[in-house]
């Protein structure tokens, strides 16, 4: 018989992905999905699964739906992807970013604990409960100190998780995945923004980007590489906490710096703070402007992460380097904005 699985967050980077390697196992996959008025199944369609997954209307904010969720589906794993999952947002909107990403955990850890304590669920941990770092790089035993509402709901979830393994012996894991990246990422986040606005550029649809804090420091992998991480997580004898990283970390300079070359431009950086500006080395012209709007109230400055617990205990390991991953996404780009 076919394995199930159940999907939140479905419609998002992660969720995409996974949906496509368990279809690619065998699974019988369910995917939740929250009704909005216009509906947004891109990235199923993109992957064109769209019509080989089973999708359910659920939300992270009504515990009764899950329970019914669950009862329905009957999963033998759960992966909770879903999640207010951008942090400028959260700063924002940290009351809904509570509700979704860390109360939303409990939602579906009851619905699991009241139908079917069997089921194996998954925990989209994050490093961003690592904050600001007190060691580098972070492994599973480092302290966490996070520094948005985000990061603070994520830390909810992350021990309620591990509170549900201990207290009721359910097969509760937690991934802490650094940052992954890829042509599915949302526009938002600034790896893609950086190669949207490249591939932009290129083609002579905008004249420059806008952008915050350039020294932040992050380790960024390929998403479809962690997905496959999640799914041995589940396979393991015994749930736990792993960290995914690829254990290299650069600044978003370096990313923006990186993603010109691949249309042969070189940046050449003028001025200091919120007066930097990126010039086109040849022509002159302006391509980056620092903008302080994409300043946050507190930055996570430097992240770098340590996988040797998911590579002796799981065989998972990162294969995209940094400058393969900004080549794959600002191709992938070019290619959309043709
Ligand atoms: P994403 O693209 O932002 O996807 C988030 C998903 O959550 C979307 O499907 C979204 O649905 C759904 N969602 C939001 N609010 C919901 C609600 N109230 N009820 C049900 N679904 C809701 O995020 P991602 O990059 O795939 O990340 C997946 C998970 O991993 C998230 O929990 C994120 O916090 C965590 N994480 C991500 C990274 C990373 O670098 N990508 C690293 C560590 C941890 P809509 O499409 O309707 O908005
Ligand atoms: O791409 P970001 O928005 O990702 P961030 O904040 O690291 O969060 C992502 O990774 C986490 C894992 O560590 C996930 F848990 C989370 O769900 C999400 O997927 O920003 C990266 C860095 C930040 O320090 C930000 O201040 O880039 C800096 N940055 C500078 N200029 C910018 C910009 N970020 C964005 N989004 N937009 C800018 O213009």
């Amino acid at each position: 018989m076919k394995k199930t699985a159940f999907i939140t967050g479905i419609t998002g980077q992660d969720g995409a992905y996974l949906a496509e390697f368990l279809l690619n196992k065998g699974y019988k996959v369910y995917g939740g999905f929250r009704r909005l008025s216009a509906q947004n199944f891109l990235r199923l369609d993109e992957l064109g699964i769209t019509n080989k997954v089973t999708l359910v209307e659920t939300d992270m904010l009504d515990a009764s739906n899950l329970v019914r969720t669950i009862k329905e589906v009957k999963p033998l794993e759960v992966y909770n992807l879903a999640a207010q999952s951008f942090v400028a947002h959260s700063f924002k909107n940290p009351i809904l970013t509570g509700n979704v990403t860390g109360l939303g955990v409990t939602n579906l850890l009851e619905a699991i604990r009241i139908i079917d304590p069997d089921i194996r669920f998954y925990q989209a941990s994050t490093s961003e409960l690592f904050g600001l770092a007190k060691e580098f790089p972070q492994n599973e035993n480092t302290p966490f100190y996070p520094r948005s509402p985000y990061g603070v709901a994520k830390l909810y979830g992350h021990w309620m998780t591990i509170n549900y393994r201990e207290s009721y012996n359910i097969f509760a894991t937690n991934g802490i995945l650094f940052n992954h990246e890829s042509p599915l990422r949302g526009i938002e986040f600034v790896t893609r923004k950086i190669t949207n606005a490249v591939a932009n550029i290129h083609f002579g649809k905008q004249e420059y980007f806008d952008i915050g804090n350039m020294d932040v420091r992050r380790d960024w992998g390929y998403a479809k590489e962690y997905i496959e991480g999640m799914w041995s997580m589940l396979q393991a004898d015994e749930p736990g906490t792993y960290v995914l990283a690829t254990g290299e970390n650069h600044s978003v300079r370096e990313w923006i710096e990186v993603s010109f070359n691949f249309i042969e431009k070189e940046i050449i950086w003028e001025g200091e703070g919120e007066k930097e500006i990126g010039r086109d080395a040849k022509s002159g012209k302006i391509l980056v402007k620092v903008n302080p709007e994409f300043f946050r109230p507190a930055e996570v400055e430097n992240l770098i992460g340590d996988y040797s617990k998911a590579k002796n205990e799981l065989g998972w390991e990162p294969k995209t380097t940094f400058n393969k991953l900004a080549e794959i996404m600002v191709k992938a780009d070019i290619e959309k904005n043709k």
